[in-house]
């Protein structure tokens, strides 16, 4: 037996499956414009540690660009050169590291704490 909503919803032609699809459609806008809305905040030249992960993983600048590294997390995380170019001291929460790269080449670094944790600069 069909319900007066029901009836009204098929009246306006409105099935339950085109509002599935509906909300699946408007989830993926939603879902792409806080994406969009978390990369326009990231701010330029820093490097910001959430979850064991440096995001951006990959970040290319200028020579003479000061790169800084910003810990979201609540346990400690440092920054440490492959080739020892820089070395932070342990990072805690919202604790921030800066280095100046002043010549072109490629940096890789990870976490002297989690070696898993990598990261790279490059510098142009
Ligand atoms: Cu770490």
């Amino acid at each position: 037996m069909q319900t007066l909503m029901s009836r009204r919803l098929a009246a306006t032609g409105f099935a339950p499956g085109r509002a599935a699809v509906v909300a699946m459609v408007l989830g993926l806008v939603v879902g792409a414009m806080l994406a969009f809305g978390t990369v326009a905040a990231q701010e330029a030249n820093v490097v910001t540690i959430d979850n064991f992960t440096f995001t951006p993983k990959e970040l290319t600048v200028a020579a003479g660009t000061t790169v800084k590294w910003v810990n979201h997390d609540d346990i400690p995380h440092t920054v440490v050169d492959k080739n020892k170019a820089f070395r932070s001291k342990a990072l805690d929460t919202d604790d921030a590291y800066s280095f100046t790269f002043a010549s072109a080449g490629t940096f890789d670094y990870f976490c002297g704490l989690h070696p898993q944790m990598v990261g790279k600069i490059i510098v142009k």
